[in-house]
């Protein structure tokens, strides 16, 4: 590590929109104990669309979508949950489902939803599309406990659909990319990125956070880690960029996180300390990202930066893989 890196003062790549959080249970209307952690995407016409996790006051979770022309105010929320557990068919979402990501794969025409079901075997993945984000075709668990952070890759990869999850193991959780024919069939599993070890921010356990954004330099990625501290968990977020045609080829990580709880509805609510997008969506210019993110489990969050911006940052403090010596 560089003395620069150590001593010079961090320049904020996400901003923190000045309407947040954009996004409280307050605005509700239908009782609910929070709202956070909200997959994104754009619709044809235009406006965001977000597909919160909303947790009830049983504490279990469940999907609904908020629909905005600009993004970031007047949400028209269904009024209804538009995505519920479905214990009967499903009996790994017995306790709920969780943390949604949308990609839009236009060769299906459809958006592919990856989600949590919280099983009583622990947290799996499972996978749904749809059209309009009104009616939903379930595919059930593609990925079996204890398993969660997945998205979809929006095309095939050498014929193979491709999919980030993040397994738990004793030895660390770690990212990892598997690929399938048929979305419903997974194998060929690949370590994608490891969280590190010892004191770092990212040590011992990492995900993806929202779904990876595609560059003409490679698949960039936001990614968390959790850092374990005596007063609880400290989730953060970096970036690392993979190659586009064998994305489990990480080119370049950077060490130091980029962002990190600091606003007062990040450090407190039901989880303290807690920063976690599930989505963003790209503006117009093509380089500008809308970031939603849980902030605290509590209320969702807007941050905007430039991908330009990022890719520059990670040419200046991304190293490619230095397996043995960082950890
Ligand atoms: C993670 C996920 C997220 C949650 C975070 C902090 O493990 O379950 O849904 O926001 O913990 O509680």
């Amino acid at each position: 590590m560089s003395v620069a890196a150590t001593t010079t003062r961090f320049e904020p790549l996400l901003h923190r929109h000045p309407a947040n959080p954009i996004l409280t249970g307050k605005e509700w209307p239908y009782p609910i104990n929070s709202v956070f952690n909200a997959g994104a995407t754009l619709l044809a016409d235009g406006s965001t669309l977000l597909l919160c996790r909303v947790e009830d006051r049983r504490g279990l979770s469940h999907l609904c979508a908020a629909r905005s022309q600009n993004g970031v105010d007047r949400w028209e929320i269904d009024s209804q949950p538009t995505l519920v557990p479905n214990p009967k068919e499903f009996p790994e979402e017995i306790w709920g489902i969780e943390d949604p990501r949308i990609t839009f794969v236009p060769e299906l025409q459809q958006y592919v939803v990856t989600y949590t079901s919280y099983s009583r075997g622990g947290p799996g993945v499972s996978l749904a599309l749809t059209r309009d984000f009104r009616k939903f075709e379930r595919y059930g668990v593609i990925m079996s406990p204890d398993d969660k952070d997945t998205a979809l890759l929006p095309r095939r990869i050498d014929g193979f659909w491709a999919l980030i999850h993040r397994p738990m193991a004793p030895l660390g959780s770690h990212m990892w990319i598997s690929y399938s024919p048929d979305l419903r069939h997974w194998g060929n599993h690949k370590l994608m990125l490891e969280a590190r070890r010892g004191a770092w921010w990212d040590a011992n356990k990492i995900g993806l956070s929202p779904p990876p954004i595609e560059t003409s330099r490679g698949w960039l990625v936001i990614y968390h880690g959790v850092r374990h501290t005596p007063s609880g968990c400290l989730y953060r977020l970096g970036l690392a960029l993979f190659d586009i045609e064998k994305p489990e080829k990480c080119l370049l990580r950077g060490d130091s996180w980029i962002f990190g709880p600091e606003a007062e509805y990040e450090r407190h609510g039901d989880v303290h300390d807690v920063v976690f997008p599930c989505g963003y969506t790209m503006a117009g210019d093509g380089d500008t990202v809308n970031l939603y993110y849980g902030a605290a489990d509590c209320s969702i969050a807007l941050a905007q930066g430039s991908v330009q911006s990022l890719l520059d940052w990670l040419d200046a403090n991304g190293s490619c893989e230095r397996r043995r010596e960082s950890r």
